[in-house]
């Protein structure tokens, strides 16, 4: 019986050899997909970020347990988008200007994508215009924004006001999510969602998309 213990460990140790190594294995033998990522590697990022925060651990050890995460969750994404359900509609995700953590953005388009959106994800670090642009290009009926740091959030309010100066405010539903945002942040800047999870993020979009 394999130890899923050990999954968390390898992410915290950045060994992304070995965290793709147990997933795959883990896989192999039946594991559920979302036990994987809700009990041993979301707890593992979050003691890397505890680990930092008492500075046992700096910047390159985060990036090597970062990598060791995307490492692990690469053959999760084809078992939670793969439902091929009809487009439940199209949503244009980003990280915003400043940030770069994308692990959970990811996860949200993996799971919106499993829900039947069309997802464009456009990257890290997108300034305020380039969202706009891309609601446009895409003829997006969602806009998904992730932060991470509490110095980037505030960049979520720039986009909101950069989508009224723009005259498309209505057009679009705007969800926010990421670590430190809240839905009283949420509401506070006039978001029309928040998510504090990958699934809840799937599950405020079909709601704004009037699905429940
Ligand atoms: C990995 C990591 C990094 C990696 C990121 C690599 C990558 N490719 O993403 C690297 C090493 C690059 C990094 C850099 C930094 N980081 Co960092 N990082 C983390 C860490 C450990 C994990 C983040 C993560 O991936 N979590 C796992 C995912 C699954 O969770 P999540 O992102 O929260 O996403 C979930 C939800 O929030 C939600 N969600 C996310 N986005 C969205 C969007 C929508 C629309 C919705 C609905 C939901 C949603 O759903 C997701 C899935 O369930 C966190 C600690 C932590 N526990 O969060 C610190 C942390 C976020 N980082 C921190 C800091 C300080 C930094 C740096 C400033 C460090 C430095 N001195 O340089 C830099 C900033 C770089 C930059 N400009 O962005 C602080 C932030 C403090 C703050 N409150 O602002 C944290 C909290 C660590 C700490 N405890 O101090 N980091």
């Amino acid at each position: 019986m394999l130890e899923l213990s050990k999954l968390r460990a390898a992410i915290i140790d950045g060994d992304d050899a070995l965290a793709l190594e147990i997933t795959n294995e883990a896989l192999q033998q039946e594991a559920d997909p979302a036990e994987l990522i809700n009990k041993w590697m979301i707890p593992a990022m979050d003691e890397v970020g505890r680990l930092f925060e008492a500075q046992e651990f700096f910047f390159p050890e985060m990036l090597l347990a970062a990598r060791a995460m995307q490492r692990a969750l690469e053959p999760l994404r084809p078992l939670l988008a793969a439902c091929g359900v009809q487009p439940t509609g199209r949503v244009v995700l980003g990280t915003v200007k400043g940030d770069l953590h994308d692990i959970g953005k990811n996860m949200v388009g993996y799971m919106l994508e499993g829900a039947g959106f069309e997802v464009h994800d456009i990257g890290i670090d997108v300034p305020a215009e380039k969202f706009i642009e891309a609601v446009d290009t895409y003829n997006a009926d969602i806009l998904a924004v992730s932060a991470l740091l509490t110095t980037t959030m505030p960049e979520m309010k720039v986009i909101l006001d950069m989508l009224n100066q723009a005259g498309i405010r209505e057009k679009i539903q705007v969800i926010v999510g990421g670590a430190p945002v809240t839905q009283s942040f949420a509401d506070e800047i006039g978001a029309d969602g928040y998510g504090e999870n990958a699934g809840s993020a799937v599950s405020v979009s079909r709601s704004l998309m009037g699905k429940s």
